[in-house]
């Protein structure tokens, strides 16, 4: 190891941008090490070090221009660019929706061949997304270059992209440096081998056995959770249907016709036409004889003390009736509060029940951040007793399977936007096919239109059960 590069490394831990404990990541794990190059921008003398090594390194590389990836590696690609006599770009992490222009900063009749230029690299994953959105605005992107590679396997990865990874520093070389100099015990050296380790072996997960307490953080599975599972086993569907009909003789006429193949119905009652409350006492009945939950899609969204009247009073009672409803988050953790106040005692005497929390959406356009939807499942942990999961969806199963890792074990995954084929409606609804849903991670698919408006409902339901059903027996015998 060279000199340059000792001094570096010996810089980041003095600065606390590499440190050695214990730490939950974003996605939920426990890892016995911890990097974050925020920091360096601040200690000139050790910006300029990296920003030397950097350029060093893309001096041996062929291309056009320069792209930093927000936000760390932004101030170090613009003092390689300028070195380097590049011209620089950037791709801006929030869409702009107004005005000239959508991602792309930077002039863009420099476009060409593009370095990317980013602080670490874990998975390799966020990369050839960044890769995909370049190409998609006319760059060519072959190297990228990160300050240090904490993976196993995102060169290879990336490799199987068409993309190189060169990186100036590797975990295993700071893990070298530090137990020799005696910052790190040989015995915590050991610990984050088998932690990377773990890593390497399950596309992100450790696995068990990797030391330290690294699995996928886990909840006690609340009552209605334990019961929607249930009647997935004893009726063998992760079908949800969504019956979206305004007229109570077309909801009861598909119902009736499909109710053996689902796991539960999803209603918005609130669009029944000719609702009255005997619409709810023929559902209950439904649901009982034929063993199927029932769903309200509610989307409860305001201040909780509101929530608590919309769920347990006005025309629909809905408290009285639904197993289970959908809440938004974005009024804070008051909003599920206001559906269960006193926690699993506020709930029907006879029966659990439990909210699923929209983490995303399968809209097109819609404003949730990947931020706002790990913070809606960090919530929900928070509140397992009257979570039991969370509505996504994903670009494909990849994208799903990602999701899905910072979900915590013993809460759900439910999936709208499925369809047979891949799709759109006219009014920004995304379709993803069964097979994506469920091999991503879905635990039950949530299908509308794809089945109420088929010429022979109940045989159609069949189709999305059988193929739902085997996907997910394959998934979880794995
Ligand atoms: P579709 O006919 O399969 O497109 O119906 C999907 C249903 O799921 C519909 O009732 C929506 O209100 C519901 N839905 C959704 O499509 N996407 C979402 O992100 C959420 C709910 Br949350």
């Amino acid at each position: 190891m060279n000199s340059k590069k000792q001094e570096f490394i010996r810089g980041l831990f003095r600065i606390g941008a590499v440190k050695f404990g214990s730490f939950t990541l974003k996605s939920g794990l426990q890892s016995p090490f911890y990097i974050d190059l925020r920091k360096v921008i601040s200690h000139p003398g050790l910006h300029s070090l990296m920003c030397g090594m950097l350029t060093e390194k893309a001096a041996e590389l062929d291309f056009d221009c320069i792209l930093g990836i927000p936000y760390t590696a932004l101030p170090s690609a613009a003092v390689m660019a300028e070195k380097l006599g590049k011209p620089l770009f950037m791709l801006r992490k929030e869409v702009k929706t107004y005005g000239a222009g959508g991602k792309l900063v930077g002039d863009p009749d420099l476009k060409g061949r593009c370095l990317m230029v980013d602080d670490l690299v874990t998975t390799g994953g966020s990369k050839y997304e960044t890769a995909d959105d370049l190409k998609a605005e006319g760059f060519e992107v072959e190297d990228i270059v990160v300050v240090i590679d904490r993976s196993r396997n995102a060169a290879e990865e990336l490799e199987a992209h068409g993309m190189k990874l060169h990186s100036l520093v590797s975990l295993d070389e700071v893990v070298e440096l530090l137990t020799a100099d005696g910052s790190l015990s040989a015995e915590k050296a050991a610990e984050i081998r088998a932690f990377t380790k773990g890593l390497d072996q399950d596309g992100g997960k450790p696995a068990a056995g990797a030391a330290g307490p690294a699995d996928k953080p886990a909840v006690q599975k609340n009552g209605l959770t334990e019961k929607l599972l249930a009647v997935m086993k004893r009726k063998q569907t992760n079908l949800i249907l969504s019956l979206d009909t305004e007229d109570r003789d077309g909801f009861f006429s598909i119902l009736e016709s499909t109710a053996d193949r689902i796991a539960m119905v999803k209603t918005h009652v609130d669009i029944i036409r000719d609702f009255t409350p005997d619409f709810l006492d023929r559902l209950k009945q439904l649901a009982a004889e034929r063993d199927f939950l029932i769903f309200e899609d509610r989307k409860f969204a305001d201040i909780g003390n509101t929530v608590k009247h919309q769920f347990y009073g006005g025309v629909y009672r809905i408290a009285e009736w639904a197993d289970c409803v959908t809440s938004h988050l974005i009024a804070g953790a008051g909003t599920i509060k206001g559906l269960f106040p006193e926690g699993p005692s506020s709930m029907a005497a006879d029966r659990p029940q439990a909210a699923f929390l929209l983490a995303r959406m399968s809209s097109k356009g819609n404003l949730i951040t990947e931020d706002y939807s790990r913070n809606v499942i960090a919530a929900g942990r928070d509140n397992a007793e009257i979570v039991s999961g969370y509505i996504g969806h994903g670009k494909d199963a990849e994208d799903i399977k990602n999701y899905k890792a910072m979900i915590p074990e013993g809460q759900l995954l439910l999936m709208p936007g499925v369809q047979l084929e891949r799709g759109t409606d006219s009014l920004g609804q995304q379709y993803l096919t069964v097979e994506e849903a469920v091999a991503g991670g879905a635990d039950c698919i949530i299908v509308g239109r794809g089945i109420i408006k088929a010429d022979d409902p109940a045989a159609e339901a069949e189709i999305y059960r059988s193929k739902a059903w085997q996907v997910y027996k394959n998934r979880e015998e794995k």
